[in-house]
């Protein structure tokens, strides 16, 4: 089956009105008038053969001529953009879909606030621009070669749903980048979208760019915890690019936050279905001490406490992410009108522009965690970061009220900013979760007790048992509260073939 005629498996219902907005009779579905730029419109659909090559080569393995249930865009209102059916993913509609243009939007910041948003890419922050669009676009495919083992030990057919769906998607981020890099930016620009397609995921030579997206997923739990921290950094940093005075950057970066709402959902959900089978079970063995760790082992559900170390690593490797919290990179981006701040246009009693504010920075000086303020213009990533951390804390505090319901003395807490830190003010020291600075012998005593230790890795190990029978769930996790689009629970979300 082709990828066009896959359309009437996943859309076939779609109302003619709906095809106003996405046109899918072309190879690439798309909403910017592809066939009106016969050029742009050639050059996308030779990326596309290599594009299609990366994802049979470095995408799922197995389940690739399986049915599954997905969605697929089909406008880009909030109000009804999806429609769900079965589709084989590598005939998944992959297309080309921006936000709404806002008539008369002018940049929210830096020094052309009040100007007209530019429809081209101004000469003078070309290179720059490029490199963001590069970094956001090399995300994308780097997280799908991540998770590219985990349908053989998905937990449920919900489960493998979910996960196939996330990586389907973040497939489509990786084309609304690719779109910005062809249109915008020439012959550079395309050589950068082929380049997206070579970098690898953990490869020595040529890896992606930033640090996370080197690391393994491994497990399911590694899974949720990525969705739930990383693909919120992406929240984040796509909130921060769709402010851009850069006018077709901002409205595509405007529709991929919808979708990245979902990989968070599939995150918080993940883990708190975990949490629940692990109270659960402890409540119905007559276990009180989640520390506990052998008898709740023997239960074959995840001890809290290694759930917390969990946390620990993803929250500090996503951490990173954010770039060193000093930045002139960050700052040039802003006063350029490029890359704004989170909720940039709605911060009220804010001139944007940043010039004589400050920012408060922690940092280790003289052997203790001290705030200092800095420039604010300088200390827009430390400012993204204490964004990110208030944004996880809802997250966390909704696990908490699970265990607190099930009667289980346990609560999870978001590390000190410092911890198990690579990038930034934090980078070669030894901070504990709690924020006391450590020597390096202490912090080799202790991390075994605040990171996910060998003997962690080997017990998750022994979990990931597939369980893909339809409405069946691993012990380690409770089955969801609402089915995909409201289905039974018993839906079959992936024909296995
Ligand atoms: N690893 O001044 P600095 C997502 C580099 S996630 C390795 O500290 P800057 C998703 C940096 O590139 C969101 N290298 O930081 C989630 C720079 O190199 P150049 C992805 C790093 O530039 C889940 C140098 O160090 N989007 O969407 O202010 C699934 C000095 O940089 C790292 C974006 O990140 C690192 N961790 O900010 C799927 C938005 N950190 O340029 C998808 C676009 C820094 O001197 N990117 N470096 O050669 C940006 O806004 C910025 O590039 C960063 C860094 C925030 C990443």
């Amino acid at each position: 089956m082709s990828a066009e005629d896959t359309v009437g498996d996943a859309a076939g219902a779609i109302s003619a009105d709906r095809f106003v907005e996405i046109n899918y009779d072309d190879v690439i579905p798309n909403n910017v008038a592809l066939g009106s730029d016969k050029q742009l419109q050639r050059a996308l659909e030779g990326w596309r053969p290599n594009y299609l090559g990366w994802w049979n080569g470095m995408g799922p393995v197995g389940f690739q001529s399986s049915d599954v249930y997905l969605r697929t865009a089909v406008g880009v209102d909030p109000a009804g953009w999806a429609k769900f059916g079965y589709v084989k993913m590598p005939a998944y509609r992959w297309g080309i879909l921006l936000a709404p243009k806002v008539e008369g939007r002018t940049i929210p910041f830096g020094r052309h606030k009040g100007e007209p948003t530019w429809q081209e890419v101004p000469g003078e922050h070309r290179a720059l621009l490029r490199r963001l669009i590069v970094v956001q676009g090399d995300t994308e495919p780097a997280s799908v070669e991540q998770q590219r083992f985990l349908g053989a030990t998905a937990p449920s057919l919900y489960d493998m749903r979910n996960l196939f769906q996330v990586n389907v998607e973040e497939g489509r981020h990786l084309w609304a980048m690719v779109y910005l890099l062809v249109k915008y930016f020439g012959k550079d620009g395309r050589e950068e979208a082929q380049a997206l397609l070579e970098r690898q995921s953990g490869q020595i030579d040529n890896p992606r760019i930033l640090g996370a997206f080197n690391e393994r997923t491994p497990d399911w739990l590694s899974f949720f915890m990525f969705t739930f921290f990383t693909d919120r950094d992406g929240k984040m940093q796509l909130a921060a690019l769709a402010e851009s005075g850069f006018d077709p950057l901002s409205r595509t970066c405007r529709f991929m936050l919808t979708e990245e709402a979902h990989h968070m959902f599939v995150g918080e959900t993940g883990v708190q279905r975990t949490i629940e089978a692990t109270c659960a079970a402890m409540v119905k063995a007559g276990i009180k001490d989640p520390h506990d760790i052998e008898a709740v082992r023997k239960l074959g559900v995840v001890d809290l406490p290694l759930l917390q170390r969990k946390l620990n690593f993803h929250a500090s490797v996503t951490r990173d992410l954010f770039g060193a919290e000093i930045s002139s990179n960050a700052a040039e981006a802003f006063s350029a009108g490029i890359k704004g701040r989170f909720n940039e246009a709605n911060l009220k009693g804010d001139d944007h522009l940043l010039q004589d504010a400050t920012y408060p920075v922690t940092r280790v000086v003289d052997g203790k965690t001290v705030v200092e303020q800095e420039p604010a213009l300088r200390a827009l990533n430390a400012r993204l970061l204490d964004d990110f951390i208030v944004d996880c804390q809802g997250g966390i505090d909704r696990w908490n009220k699970s265990v607190e319901k099930a009667g289980v003395a346990f609560k999870f807490v978001q590390p000190h900013k410092g911890f198990n830190r690579r990038i930034g003010e934090f980078a070669g020291k030894r901070i504990s979760p709690a924020g006391e600075v450590l020597t390096e012998e202490e912090w080799k005593a202790k991390s075994g007790d605040w990171l996910p230790n060998d003997d962690d890795m080997r017990f998750i190990a022994s979990l990931m048992k597939p369980c893909h029978e339809p409405g069946k769930y691993a012990s380690w996790i409770a089955p969801p509260r609402v089915g995909v689009n409201n289905q039974p629970g018993d839906f079959e979300y992936v024909r296995i073939a």
